[in-house]
């Protein structure tokens, strides 16, 4: 496959140095992709900046038509995209099958807003004065993807966007970018106009800081790491662009002594080693009351016995394998970090393979006991599937444990009584809280974020995505004929 970018409606070939996409479950190359320069990211913000004016005048309602057709259009392409999902980033098919339709679902969802984007109707202080606000579009968004969720998140942030009236200019992952060359597809089939997406391929340095920086292009949204999502917040901000993020997590699961254990140990499980622990919301620390640390330990060790790691196509697979080779170094060197620091690794900590690790990049499920809440395996984001076990005496204590850390995007608590309950969905600070579920498995039409390091206040998905792709415009009709003024007594 050999992958092009798409502006202003068509696929540029261009003499631009290509890349290989790798199956990280055998190493495999399934593609090629373009790096691109300053220069296509400069025509896809012309295009995107030329079609806006037009797509704005397109009454709402007829923009979700398009949604309607993309959502359509996935629907019947799921099982295809799935696949190709399964090999480009390596999660299990039932996971790819689920992330295609978090997609499909937000094309709906967004599509149904373009009947409901309401503004407001509000009293004015003065008689005969009609007061109002309405959504606008900021103008061109630029959108910068990561790869384990290479279409779920591409829809969260290009079907609001597209709505409320914005045209895009996309960069998506270079680990997983065939579901960005599959959307342009269906753009295309759909007969979006020419300019309204437009898909730009390549390394983030180049790409990602030429969108960041482009004059033309005045919202950023962009979710991935820490490190690179300060960098594009401070860009951003000197620039006094709009920027919207969504960074790391270290996400815990608290396991109460009055806990259905089999539930906490289902929901761990699958929080912790789904997508091989390579979600933003991934469970990374279990917070567990000492009454049921043992008994959680045992369950959670049988548990990971069973889990089979492979191929994720093969549907016995439950544990895929991490993105690349850089993403096993980083995992296989926390955990040499968690034994140098004194915590007790109880399962697993190897990578599934020889050097030079290209053969497929498997990292095998990781239990770590003995965690304290201090040490660098229960503070930094791994991203991996790795858990570190801290043992709690108290409520109290189990959540100062889990807010004592710099991200807040996820928490979860397992307890059957309902004062714990309550007070624990208050005092958690993350951005989504679960009661007796897993710390992942959003749904679509509500906010997705964090708080403190995860991000900067906006969120994906929901209502509360338009509020990043939209301004408020305040409109004031003065019917009275005479010259009335706010505040002033007359
Ligand atoms: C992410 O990991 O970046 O809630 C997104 C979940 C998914 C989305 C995760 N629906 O885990």
């Amino acid at each position: 496959m050999n992958v092009k970018n798409y502006i202003d409606g068509c696929w540029r070939e261009g003499d631009l140095k290509t890349v290989p996409v790798i199956n990280p479950a055998n190493g495999e190359q399934i593609a090629m992709i373009p790096l691109s320069t300053q220069d296509e990211v400069d025509e896809a913000a012309l295009a995107a900046k030329r079609a806006q004016k037009q797509w704005a005048l397109v009454p709402a309602p007829k923009r979700a038509d398009y949604l309607y057709e993309i959502g359509y259009k996935l629907k019947e392409k799921k099982e295809y995209l799935a696949e190709l999902l399964t090999k480009e980033m390596g999660k299990v098919i039932e996971e790819a099958r689920g992330e295609v339709q978090e997609a499909i679902d937000m094309a709906f969802y967004m599509a149904g807003e373009g009947r409901r984007l309401f503004g407001e109707t509000v009293p004015s202080e003065l008689a005969n004065k009609f007061a109002m606000s309405v959504r606008t579009p900021v103008g061109v968004a630029g959108l910068i993807t990561p790869w384990n969720f290479p279409i779920a998140i591409a829809s969260w942030k290009a079907f609001p966007a597209l709505v409320s009236g914005n045209t895009v200019v996309w960069k998506p992952s270079n680990e997983s970018p065939l579901m960005a060359y599959e959307f342009g597809k269906i753009f295309e089939e759909v007969g979006l106009p020419p300019g309204v997406v437009n898909i730009v391929f390549g390394a983030g340095p180049t790409v990602g800081t030429a969108i960041v920086e482009h004059p033309d292009i005045s919202i950023i949204s962009f979710t991935g790491s820490n490190a690179t999502g300060s960098k594009v917040a401070e860009l951003g901000g000197r620039l006094l662009k709009k920027v919207s993020l969504e960074l790391g997590g270290k996400n815990a699961v608290i396991v109460m002594d009055d806990a259905n254990l089999d539930l906490a140990v289902e929901g761990i499980l699958w929080s912790a080693f789904g997508t091989a622990g390579q979600r933003c919301t991934a469970c990374s620390r279990v917070i567990v009351h000492k009454a049921v640390k043992e008994e959680i330990v045992d369950r959670l060790l049988k548990a990971m016995d069973q889990l089979t790691i492979g191929d994720g196509l093969d549907p016995k697979t439950k544990v895929g394998p991490v993105v690349n080779k850089a993403a096993l170094e980083k995992i296989n060197h926390y955990v040499q970090i968690g034994k140098q620091e004194g915590a007790t690794l109880v399962r697993g900590g190897n990578i599934l393979a020889d050097p030079p690790y290209d053969k497929g990049f498997y990292f095998e499920p990781t239990l770590f006991t003995d965690v304290r809440p201090d040490m660098t395996i229960a503070q930094e984001e791994i991203f991996g599937p790795i858990i570190s076990l801290i043992e709690v005496s108290s409520l109290d204590e189990a959540i100062e444990v889990n807010n004592n850390v710099k991200f807040g995007l996820s928490s979860a608590i397992f307890s059957q009584d309902v004062n714990t309950i309550f007070k624990a969905q208050h005092l958690l600070d993350t951005g989504i809280v679960y009661i007796n579920a897993g710390t992942t498995g959003a749904e679509i039409h509500l906010p997705f974020g964090g708080t403190k390091g995860t991000g900067n206040g906006h969120r994906d998905s929901g209502q509360a995505a338009l509020d990043v792709y939209t301004e408020w415009k305040s409109i004031y009709v003065d019917y009275s004929g005479k010259l009335q003024r706010a505040q002033i007594d007359t």
